[in-house]
């Protein structure tokens, strides 16, 4: 499938370090390996509505690592999937009396505006469950013969108990396992399942659904063993990085890594979980099922700088959760003003201390809040009254000259935002 346009991503001198990331397995920090290509599996949208700020958020989290492994001089592999048949795609489709697959594409480029306006660096690799369909037969395929795989009716399911690190993801007791899947569109209650945690791999065809033909049965995929199958394929085992909201660390995580162990025998599934926080609206995580949204395209075609929107997200680390009202905008939109002015000036404070302050807060498990209050601090003292080219407001002058003031510091504080931060300082235009 067709990704969106790459942002261009200024190189910057230097080198940043290597950074660490927060893993949710292990609950300790992991470093990334620089020294090899840094495969990062990203789980994309389900499209049956537009994408709002909570995916944003998530989406942004994995740009900033993949901004800042690049700024270190190493290489990311990126894959993201979509969800482009599953149960509420299927009923929203059904509900509004369209085709499934009409709306898939419909949100799909919808959201490949959205991505392209708020500069996140697309996947080398777009891939859809629909035209993933042999690789999840074929995985499929290789469970049954490790004997992972069983039928209830037609339906087949994968039993958690021939899985040794089935639980090393989310580390949740039993009991909170079987609540998440109820919460989780699961079917723990099915008589017939060895496990009531056993998850879905191939649902049998229903009359009035979509299904493909498979050694199996007609029929289509479950959830999770499409991520699996489609970061097995594309970026080989044992990835780096898995990310996605915290929303699918049980069961979807948990899940895809169990189907992929067992039908590869490679463990771990990634070396890392990073987790993105949740966002909500009026005290509740924002979901398409529940309906408080803010979408990106919404606010996009009110006018708002996708600048602001991406800084607005930005201004909140990456594993919070967090709610979204309309003074985040506001503020936004005044932050980006006032850095926009400051990097107009030809010559301002030194910036290679900045530069440096910024990276170091994004090797620290990305902590964008930590790199955009380093970047106010440049702008106050370059807005401040005696900060005037020639003059510093950083270190007074004594000889009356021009210590403590670059010629192109400015130019290398936009770049050091676009490059790191995403967010393009150039005036806005129209
Ligand atoms: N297609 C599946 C993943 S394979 C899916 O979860 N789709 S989704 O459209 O529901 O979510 C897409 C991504 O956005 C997921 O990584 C999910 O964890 C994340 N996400 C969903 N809601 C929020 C939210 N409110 N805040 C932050 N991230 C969210
Ligand atoms: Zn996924």
């Amino acid at each position: 499938m067709q990704s969106w346009p790459a942002p261009e991503v200024p190189r910057l001198p230097g080198r940043g370090p290597s950074g660490q990331v927060r893993d949710t397995a292990s609950g300790g920090l992991h470093t990334l390996d620089l020294t090899r290509p840094v495969r990062m599996y990203v789980c994309g949208i389900t499209p049956y509505d537009a994408a709002h700020l909570g995916h944003a958020f998530t989406y942004l989290t994995y740009d900033l690592l993949g901004r800042a492994v690049r700024d270190a001089g190493g290489e990311v592999v990126y894959v993201q999937n979509v969800t482009d048949v599953d149960d509420p795609l299927l009923e929203r489709a059904d509900r509004d009396g369209i085709d499934w697959r009409a709306l898939a594409a419909t949100e799909i480029e919808r959201y490949r505006h959205d991505m392209a306006a708020l500069r996140m660096i697309p996947p080398a690799e777009y891939i859809g469950v629909v035209e993933a369909i042999p690789l999840i037969i074929e995985m499929i395929s290789g469970l049954a013969e490790r004997g992972a795989v069983y039928s209830v009716e037609g339906d087949l399911y994968f039993p958690v108990a021939l899985a040794d690190r089935f639980g090393e993801v989310s580390h949740l007791t039993h009991a909170a396992m079987t609540e998440s899947c109820v919460a989780n569109g699961g079917d723990p209650g099915r008589p017939g399942k060895k496990d009531p945690v056993d998850p879905l791999l191939w649902r049998a065809h229903r009359p009035g659904e979509p299904s493909w033909p498979s050694p199996f049965g007609p029929g289509r995929p479950g959830w999770h063993i499409e991520c699996a199958a489609i970061a097995g394929r594309y970026l080989g085992d044992t990835i780096d990085v898995q990310g996605g909201g915290t929303d699918l660390i049980f069961p979807h995580h948990e899940a895809s890594a169990a189907h992929a162990e067992v039908a590869t025998g490679a463990a771990p599934f990634a070396r890392a979980y990073v987790h993105t926080g949740l966002v909500g609206l009026d005290g509740h995580k924002m979901s398409k099922s529940r309906g408080n949204l803010e979408f990106v395209s919404r606010l996009r075609t009110r006018g708002v700088d996708p600048a602001a929107i991406r800084l607005a997200l930005l201004g909140h680390h990456h594993a919070e959760d967090w709610e979204w009202n309309a003074g985040e905008l506001e503020a936004a939109t005044a932050r980006l003003a006032r850095w926009r002015r400051a990097v107009a000036a030809p010559a301002g404070p030194p910036a290679t201390a900045l530069l440096d302050e910024v990276r170091g807060r994004l090797a620290a498990d990305l902590d964008a809040p930590g790199a955009l209050a380093a970047v106010d601090r440049w702008v106050d003292l370059a807005l401040s009254p005696g900060a005037a080219p020639g003059t510093s407001a950083l270190s007074p002058p004594s000889d009356g000259g021009s210590v403590g003031t670059a010629a192109g510091a400015p130019r290398l504080v936009e770049e050091t935002v676009d490059a790191l931060l995403g967010v393009d300082l150039s005036p806005e235009e129209g």
